[in-house]
């Protein structure tokens, strides 16, 4: 099996930075959906505003927006107070099992081919409550049981956000029922994923040309949704011409210069689930050494300040002395679903020739071939299991 080449995985950050195409979702058209889809076609990432620009306001009345500031801010909140104030006992007690709770530094290797070290991080998996009795499906930290109300609702919130760009997917790609991609989804809660990459303290032994915040890897799901905050730069997406980009907290000319907006990206199912139209693009997190101990990508110092290289403007003033933080959700379909081929006009004619193709990159990826055999949780079960290695095990139903 062919695997998908990553170049400099390992590399110090890139230089360049991308100006992905923005939406706004506020109305549904297939119109939308078809630009989404193009983006999602050729860069496999997209950003979406959560909230009306300045200029929308007077129709934002008729629109739906389901995010606003106050509400991801209060979040990134809660994640850092987790993260900086809560004792290690309250994290450890609620350690990950069945990709659900505290993963401490080092624990997860998002690219073992490249890294002898796990990644420089340490994150927390909330799983959305189940969507039935509304229970929890895991220990909560304390930190997290005094904001119940507020994880609840950003859930929600997400939820149907990400389920408006499902059916936006499916009016671009020619679906005729426009929730056939959303349904696959139905019971299935997503799992926010609450990141921290501390800053390096001035005596690391951080090592930029072995070492990374989060390994070169694909997402494993539908699509991810991905909240960062100003002047906290580290994503890269590595471009069809295979060069690594940074991907800017906010897109030029961006209308706020403290919200910034959401970035998408497709995962390995729908990747696999339109033979490869809609790109699952390799992405990784590049922390910024401290001052004194950068490199360039072909490894000898230089004196660029530590900014991971990325384009500041519009009060993109990310500085590598501050902590980074930021919130993934993974939509995910439900667990059984069975990756029968999707009923779009668009993909059915690339069905032969994608067989051999490898869909995603990290540990556990197959190709076409042996992905048909595969439900939506055999497949991600087989990917935590690589990259997390003894301390996943499926969960047994
Ligand atoms: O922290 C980020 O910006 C990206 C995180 C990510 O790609 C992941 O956890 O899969």
């Amino acid at each position: 099996m062919p695997s998908v080449f990553v170049p400099n995985g390992n590399a110090a950050a890139s230089e360049e930075s991308i100006d992905l195409p923005l939406f706004d979702i506020s109305q549904e058209s297939p119109e939308l959906g078809k630009a989404i889809v193009d983006a999602a076609a050729k860069w496999g990432f997209l950003w979406i505003a959560p909230s009306p620009s300045t200029s929308d306001i007077e129709t934002a009345n008729e629109r739906t927006y389901d995010l606003d500031e106050a509400t991801v801010n209060n979040v990134f909140d809660i994640s850092r107070r987790f993260f900086k104030d809560a004792p290690i006992q309250e994290k450890t007690a609620c350690a990950i099992k069945h990709n659900r709770g505290y993963v401490g530094m080092h624990v997860e290797t998002l690219d073992p081919t490249k890294h002898k070290r796990g990644d420089f991080k340490q994150c927390f998996n909330l799983s959305g409550p189940d969507l039935s009795s509304g229970e929890w499906l895991q220990p909560l930290p304390t930190t997290f049981q005094h904001e119940d109300a507020a994880l609840r609702d950003f859930h929600d919130r997400c939820r149907r956000v990400a389920s408006r760009i499902l059916r936006l997917i499916a009016m671009g790609l020619a679906i005729p029922d426009v929730d056939w991609i959303a349904r696959t989804h139905d019971n299935a809660p997503n799992t926010s994923r609450f990141l921290h990459y501390p800053t390096l303290p001035p005596d690391t032994d951080y090592d930029p040309e072995a070492d990374i915040g989060a390994g070169a890897h694909s997402d494993y799901g539908s699509i991810t949704l991905l909240f960062t905050r100003p002047g906290q730069p580290g994503l890269e997406i590595l471009k069809p011409d295979g060069d690594w980009a940074g991907v800017p907290v906010f897109p030029p000319k961006y209308h706020s210069s403290t919200f910034p907006p959401v970035v998408v990206n497709i995962g390995d199912l729908l990747s696999y689930w339109t033979n490869g139209l809609l790109r699952s693009t390799v992405h990784r997190v590049v922390l910024a050494p401290p001052a004194g101990k950068e490199h360039s990508a072909n490894g000898s110092a230089t004196n660029r300040s530590a900014t991971n290289g990325h384009n500041h403007s519009n009060g993109d003033t990310g500085s590598g002395a501050a902590d980074r933080y930021s919130i993934a959700i993974f939509v995910q379909p439900h667990e059984d679903a069975k990756l029968v081929p999707m009923p779009s006009p668009l993909v059915a004619d690339r069905a032969e020739a994608f067989r051999k193709e490898v869909i995603g990159h990290g540990g556990g990826v197959t190709d076409a071939d042996g992905m048909k055999t595969l439900t939506s949780g055999d497949y991600l079960s087989a990917r935590l299991k690589a990259t997390y290695g003894a301390v996943f095990e499926r969960e047994k139903r």
